[in-house]
Formats: C-alpha cells, sequence, structure tokens
C-alpha cells in the first residue's frame, strides 16, 4: 500500500464515505439544574435519545470539566457520573465515546460497553493512557492540545500551529500502531480552542485538508467554542451560525466526524452539503 491510497474507509464500524455527527452529553454537576442521581441520569439519557433521533451516530459521554478554573474530578466521582450513562445507552444500542483522560474511566466504560476512547489529551494525560486504550483495543479519538487545561489559553505559542498539531497526532497514531493497533481504529482531532489562539484555530481550520490527506479520519470539534466568540462577539447558547460554519469548512476539507451541540441543525447542514457535492 503506498501513501497516496493509505484512506481509512470505516471507523469504529461507521461507513467514513459520509459525514457524522457526535453528540455532546455532558454529565458534570454544573450542567444539570439540583436534583436526585436517578433524575440526572434520566435527564442526560433523555436528551442523548434526542439527539440520536436527530441523526447522531455517536454519543459523547463527559463527566469532567476542561475548562479553565474548573474543577479536578476524582476518579471514583468520573466513574460514578458516566458509568450508568454510558450503560444504559450501550444496552440500548448507541454508539457511545467516553470523553476521559483518565486510564480507570477508560477501562470501567469499556466494561460498561462503550464503543470508542475520547481522550483530549491524545493518551498523553496519564502515564497509562497509552497502554490502557492498546489493552482495551476500541476505536480512539486523539486529539491535540498545548499544556493543561488549567493554563492552556494563557499563552498559546506555536511557529506553525497547523504543521506542529498534525505532526503530534500522526506521532501518537504511529505510537498506537507500534503498540499493535490496527490503522483504523485511530481517528485525529486538531483539538480546536485547547492551546490555541485565534489565529492558531483558524490557520487549523483552513489546513484542516493537510491532515485529512494524512489517510486517517478526522474528527473536528469546534461548537460553540470562544473563537467564534472572538470574532462575532456572540454569546456561548447564540454560536450556531458560526458553529455551522466551521462544521461546513471541515466538510469541504474532507473531515468526516463534528463533535457537535446542535445536533439537528449539523445533520441538515451537511445533508444540503453532501448533496451538493453528489450533484457534480
Ligand atoms: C462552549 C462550548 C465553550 C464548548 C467551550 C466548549 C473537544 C472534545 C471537548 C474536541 C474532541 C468544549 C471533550 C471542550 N472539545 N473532544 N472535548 N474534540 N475529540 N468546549 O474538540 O466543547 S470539550
Amino acid at each position: 500500500m503506498t501513501d497516496e491510497d493509505f484512506h481509512v474507509t470505516h471507523w469504529a464500524g461507521l461507513s467514513l464515505q459520509q459525514p457524522h455527527v457526535m453528540g455532546i452529553l455532558n454529565v458534570t454537576p454544573d450542567s444539570f439544574s439540583d436534583g436526585g442521581k436517578f433524575d440526572q441520569i434520566d435527564t442526560a439519557l433523555a436528551q442523548a435519545q434526542r439527539m440520536v433521533a436527530q441523526g447522531a451516530s455517536i454519543i459523547d459521554v463527559g463527566g469532567e470539566s476542561t475548562r479553565p478554573g474548573a474543577a479536578e474530578v476524582s476518579i471514583d466521582d468520573e466513574i460514578q457520573r458516566v458509568i450508568p450513562v454510558v450503560k444504559a445507552l450501550s444496552a440500548e444500542g448507541v454508539l457511545v465515546s467516553i470523553d476521559t483522560r483518565k486510564p480507570a474511566v477508560m477501562q470501567a466504560a469499556a466494561v460498561a460497553g462503550a464503543g470508542i476512547i475520547n481522550d483530549v489529551t491524545g493518551l498523553t494525560g496519564d502515564p497509562a493512557s497509552l497502554a490502557t486504550a492498546l489493552d482495551l483495543d476500541l476505536p480512539v479519538c486523539v486529539m491535540h492540545m498545548q499544556g493543561e487545561p488549567q493554563t492552556m489559553q494563557a499563552n498559546p505559542s506555536y511557529e506553525d500551529a497547523p504543521a506542529e498539531v498534525f505532526e503530534f497526532l500522526a506521532g501518537q497514531a504511529e505510537a498506537l500502531m507500534r503498540g499493535g493497533m490496527i490503522a483504523d481504529k485511530i481517528c485525529l482531532d486538531p483539538g480546536i480552542g485547547f492551546g490555541k489562539n485565534l489565529n492558531h484555530n483558524l490557520q487549523i481550520l483552513a489546513r484542516l485538508d493537510e491532515l485529512v490527506d494524512a489517510g486517517w479520519p478526522v474528527l473536528l470539534g469546534a461548537s460553540r467554542k470562544s473563537f467564534i466568540s472572538k470574532l462575532t462577539g456572540a454569546d456561548v447558547d447564540q454560536r450556531l451560525g458560526g458553529s455551522l460554519a466551521a462544521v461546513m469548512a471541515g466538510y469541504g476539507a474532507g473531515v468526516s466526524l463534528f463533535r457537535v451541540h446542535d445536533v439537528a441543525e449539523t445533520v441538515q447542514a451537511l445533508q444540503v452539503a453532501a448533496a451538493i457535492s453528489e450533484a457534480l
């Protein structure tokens, strides 16, 4: 197989002939109003079911905030929050990705039926992360982040942001493959907003085709992120237009997977974009 024809056609059982939407499901305490535990699980499950009905192929379940200043979550607390949700959704046949930096949470989520590991540290957050991902042998989304969540936005610095981000991602993909993971379990994500200023984010979005051309499936998470506000001044709940523009830029570059809050609107935008492409 030559470099030119290295292209993964399926990832986590999904055909990459068409784009897919990953719906965001936060199960952090601040994402719920007060209420009992069962109430919270029910609310989360209902929201996930709604996103699936709207066309999400994956539900990304996260129990730890990566916002600068957010409190650290213990392993036990994170497991207690996310595992009931992972278990219930997986039992209903929903493809779940577990958004975590902690090997113990990856492990517990895999046992509970999660089909994908989504790690914002690109498996560098804990010394055991890479080995755990290899051991579990689940499809994995490797994301780039410069620095640590607490301080990553203080002074992000690159010579050439897209080149450095894509190089890191290719290196992690190679490390996984050296460890025995097959290429079609690996998805790469440039990590919009994770240790990047506005200019870095825009350069990465403008050059996504270079990452796509490396051959691995690419996931893009730009939904409602603060770069949209830096360009437009829009509040967090008023960023749908900017979020869709980023999805369309990614789609044009060949990105396969989109992590979003607004599933119905994103699916509709992608359906129209796909129809336009097919009219050629
Ligand atoms: C408003 C809305 C403000 C969202 C900030 C945010 C990604 C991710 C996150 C991503 C992958 C977030 C877990 C940050 N972003 N996983 N996770 N890719 N793979 N912030 O871009 O959504 S959390």
